[in-house]
């Protein structure tokens, strides 16, 4: 992405505020400093972005991978549904793309596999204080939503997942700038293997520019969308709702 002149002038001289909030995750449990976080989001969003632009998450060798790739969150899925398309290794399973899309897809798990595939090793960073190295294999998320043609209201990709957690759905979503980045691809591989279920299966977010918590696993359906108010919580994503974490998850 290239900075437009306006886009700089519009961070301005308030930009050093958002700057401050970007590493601060451990702020986040005191609810005063969470409202703070709040406003602050659409500032921090771009300052971060002038900072990243268009570029690359770290990508790392074979020989950095990490021997044990904790799983985090939700590690089983109940849903009965979710549960035969396991049973059956996802034959008869098809990840839908619908909402502001020119053509509305059903994509079985071997269309993704056929597409062309990105393979990257990248560092996964949790808000609970741990990170772990590992590959990702599966097709960029923007030659899917190329596929299904992106009408022009559409602003925000969402994830809807198959899993309850906590009590709520979880779900998440990210702007097209991200959702176009080289580094997000639908991920069906780890390490060389399929998906297990604790990871994600039949397929998860790879987002490698932000937080764990915005790795979608589980994923069902993608909702183009222009807007994330009215969408469960509001928040545009499940912990985002739940405890007030920032939406614009970026390291
Ligand atoms: N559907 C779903 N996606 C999820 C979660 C979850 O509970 N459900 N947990 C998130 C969090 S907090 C992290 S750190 C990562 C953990 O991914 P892993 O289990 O592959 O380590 O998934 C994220 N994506
Ligand atoms: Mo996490």
């Amino acid at each position: 992405m290239i900075l437009s002149r306006r886009k700089l002038i519009g961070i301005g001289a308030a930009g050093a505020g958002g700057l401050l909030l970007g590493g601060c995750d451990q702020l986040n449990a005191s609810a005063g400093f969470r409202d703070t976080l709040k406003g602050a989001t659409g500032l921090n969003q771009r300052v971060h972005r002038l900072l990243v632009g268009d570029s690359l998450a770290r990508e790392f060798t074979e020989a950095d991978m990490s021997p044990v790739f904790k799983a985090n969150g939700s590690l089983r899925v109940a849903d009965p549904a979710y549960r035969a398309h396991l049973g059956q290794q996802f034959a008869q399973w098809a990840l839908r793309v619908d909402g502001l899309v020119k053509q509305k897809l059903m994509l079985p798990l071997t269309a993704l596999k056929s597409l062309p595939q990105r393979t990257q090793i990248t560092r996964h960073d949790c808000v609970e204080g741990w990170s772990a190295i590992g590959k990702w294999q599966g097709p960029q998320l923007g030659q899917i939503l190329q596929a299904a043609g992106l009408l022009p209201n559409a602003r925000f990709a969402v994830f809807h997942c198959a899993d309850v957690l906590e009590g709520a759905p979880y779900y998440e979503s990210i702007d097209l700038v991200e959702a176009f980045h080289p580094q997000t691809i639908l991920a069906w591989r780890m390490n060389d293997q399929p998906l297990t279920e604790a990871h994600g299966a039949p397929i998860r977010l790879r987002v490698e520019r932000q937080l764990g918590y915005k790795q979608a696993k589980y994923i069902m359906r993608i909702e183009l969308r222009e807007s994330l108010a009215g969408l469960y919580g509001g928040g545009g994503g499940h912990w985002e709702d739940a405890r007030g974490y920032q939406w614009y998850a970026g390291i």
